[in-house]
């Protein structure tokens, strides 16, 4: 039976379940650059590109291998800009008598393609997509009768259903977890290793000359594109993680420090989101480090946790809840998004830090985004849809699936407490503790009120203060809010006049910023 089978951006992997048993004889794989894709959000250039260049070479592999593809480039005459829109013109050019794809990784997709049987008169399978530890059913089960979920206990099953850093039925080194050896700052003496760039051959230098004219007013830099697109180079890319990085990856997790954008950190999600790389064969590799003693346990569980842990965690809770999980807003925060999260025009020193890499990499790791970035926008309540779209936009690794539960529920604790069992709020001396931004920063950390006083000094309390209602009873939340319930009038009083001070300010500051285009 002749079928079409729809290979998208982000599932760029041979052993993808919508490539099973396909026959070279009969059957065609259609791969689409989409404009609907490209503008739902202002994607950062390098996203862009490092997707469109990626889905070319992994279309090359399959012709390679005689398999028939049908490309359709951004730029072809008559593209009409959706996946619909394409698979309809590719079943009158080819005539198929089913339609086979992998289930997408958003829900608007996936919305609209259950829908396609009956649109396009055919049987479209629609299969599961098995490169995930965790089906979505499997997480439906772990779920069941829960009011609230904690990472932890969903991780130690996964631990045990894997096999994965165990020694019998017992974790590996007697503890599954070995997260308080995993917050050092960063010494000043210590020089992470220069990391890898993938030099852009033609395919990419076409691919970045048309991002260049086409998305010129998309936000972030692209002159320094250095992303694998191939397989074979993000596994090099795989390699020098291992090798350089993993041993100190633990240590230094949680630290934060200006010009060091990578850190120890595996910059991987790319390629894990697009599909160049697997979960499993990362946590295997990891894990062979730790066997073969070149990696300590406290690096290699805290890595492995990541991936099997929080990434199959947030996969599960956007499945589950979607699509009433994105019109929660719990703290009713309403905040429009300040123009300096684009332009990074901020006297803020953290702020303009990751801003600024970001806009250079498409990458901060993942305290620059919870506890600076995130921070700043949970302590000024920012609309959790706009700060959404921000991070959907700016990020290499960004796909609805993963950024929402992180936004949505870890960062902006929109969901009341669904996915953290309390939110990440942090006042300056938290940012200071694991960074060097205040050294340099116009602001003085240790200053509490007043024109100098760190923004997120008083913008933690005014937050607690605005919140009482809806925080104050978490077990989780007694400390700040024993010690706000000390607090005398006039001090309560100086934080909010301090917040208005500041949130008049930002008002004033934001003239003409980016605004995120409505399809
Ligand atoms: P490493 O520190 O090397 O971690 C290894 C891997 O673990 C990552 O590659 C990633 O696949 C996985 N991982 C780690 N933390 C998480 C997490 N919280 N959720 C899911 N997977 C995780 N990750 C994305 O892949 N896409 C996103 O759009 C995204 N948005 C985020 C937004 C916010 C506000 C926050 C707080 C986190 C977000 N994360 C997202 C999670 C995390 O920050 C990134 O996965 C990580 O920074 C990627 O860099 P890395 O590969 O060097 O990670
Ligand atoms: C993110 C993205 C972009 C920018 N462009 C394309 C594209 O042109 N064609 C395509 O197939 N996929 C693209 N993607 C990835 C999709 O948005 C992704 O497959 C869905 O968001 C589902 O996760
Ligand atoms: Fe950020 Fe405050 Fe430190 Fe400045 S002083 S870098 S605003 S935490």
């Amino acid at each position: 039976m002749k079928a079409l089978r729809l290979i998208l951006g982000d599932q760029l992997t041979r052993e993808i379940s919508a490539l099973d048993g396909l026959d070279k004889s009969s059957d065609i794989v259609l791969m689409v650059e989409a404009d609907e894709e490209t503008l739902y959000v202002p994607h950062h250039k390098q996203k862009i590109a490092l997707i469109l260049s990626a889905m070319r070479h992994f279309a090359d592999d399959l012709e390679r291998e005689g398999i028939r593809v049908d490309y359709v480039r951004l730029d072809a005459k008559d593209n009409t800009g959706t996946f619909s829109g394409e698979v309809k013109r590719a079943i009158a050019r080819h005539r198929p008598e089913k339609i086979i794809l992998t289930e997408p990784g958003e829900w608007r997709l996936f919305d609209a393609m259950r829908n396609w049987s009956a649109d396009f008169g055919l049987p479209v399978e629609i299969r599961d997509d098995d490169r995930f530890f965790c089906s979505r059913s499997r997480f439906a089960r772990w779920a069941e009768g829960r009011k609230s979920y904690r990472m932890e206990f969903f991780y130690r099953e996964m631990r045990r259903e894997t096999g994965l850093l165990m020694d019998g039925d017992e974790p590996a080194g007697g503890q599954w977890n070995f997260d308080h050896d995993n917050r050092k700052a960063l010494p000043a003496k210590i020089r992470p290793p220069k990391r890898e760039r993938f030099e852009p051959d033609e395919i990419t230098r076409e691919v970045l000359d048309m991002v260049a004219k086409r998305f010129v007013s998309h936000f972030g830099d692209f002159e320094n594109f250095g992303w694998a697109v191939t397989r074979k180079d993000a596994l090099e890319a795989l390699d020098h993680f291992i090798e350089s990085c993993l041993p100190l990856y633990g240590d230094y997790q949680d630290a934060m420090k200006s010009g060091e954008p990578f850190l120890y950190h595996s910059i991987l999600s790319p390629y894990l989101n697009c599909g160049l790389l697997t979960p499993r064969e990362i946590c295997l590799a990891a894990e062979v480090a730790w066997r073969q003693g070149h990696a300590p346990l406290n690096a290699v569980e805290g890595f492995i946790r990541q991936i099997l842990g929080w990434r199959e965690y947030v996969r599960g809770i956007y499945w589950r809840h979607m699509p009433d999980y994105a019109r929660t807003n719990a703290l009713s925060a309403n905040r429009p998004l300040p123009d300096f999260f684009w332009s990074g025009n901020t006297r803020m020193n953290c702020m303009a830090q990751v801003i600024a890499e970001t806009r250079a990499n498409a990458y901060a790791h993942h305290i620059q985004r919870l506890m600076v970035t995130g921070n700043f926008a949970l302590l000024a309540g920012i609309d959790p849809g706009e700060i959404e779209a921000w991070y959907l936009a700016v990020y290499a690794d960004a796909y609805e699936w993963v950024e929402l539960p992180n936004v949505h529920g870890m960062v902006m604790f929109a969901d009341g407490g669904l996915l953290a069992s309390k939110p990440y709020a942090a006042s300056g001396a938290y940012i200071d503790r694991m960074s060097d931004y205040c050294r340099t920063c116009a602001y003085d950390v240790k200053c509490k009120s007043g024109s100098q006083a760190c923004p997120f000094n008083f913008l933690y309390w005014n937050f607690m203060i605005e919140n009482e209602a809806a925080l104050a009873k978490n077990p989780r939340m007694s400390m700040p809010y024993r010690t706000l319930a000390k607090m005398d009038p006039e001090r309560r009083a100086e934080i909010k006049a301090d917040a208005s001070r500041f949130f008049e300010q930002i008002e004033k500051d934001d003239t003409s910023g980016m605004q995120i285009p409505l399809l």
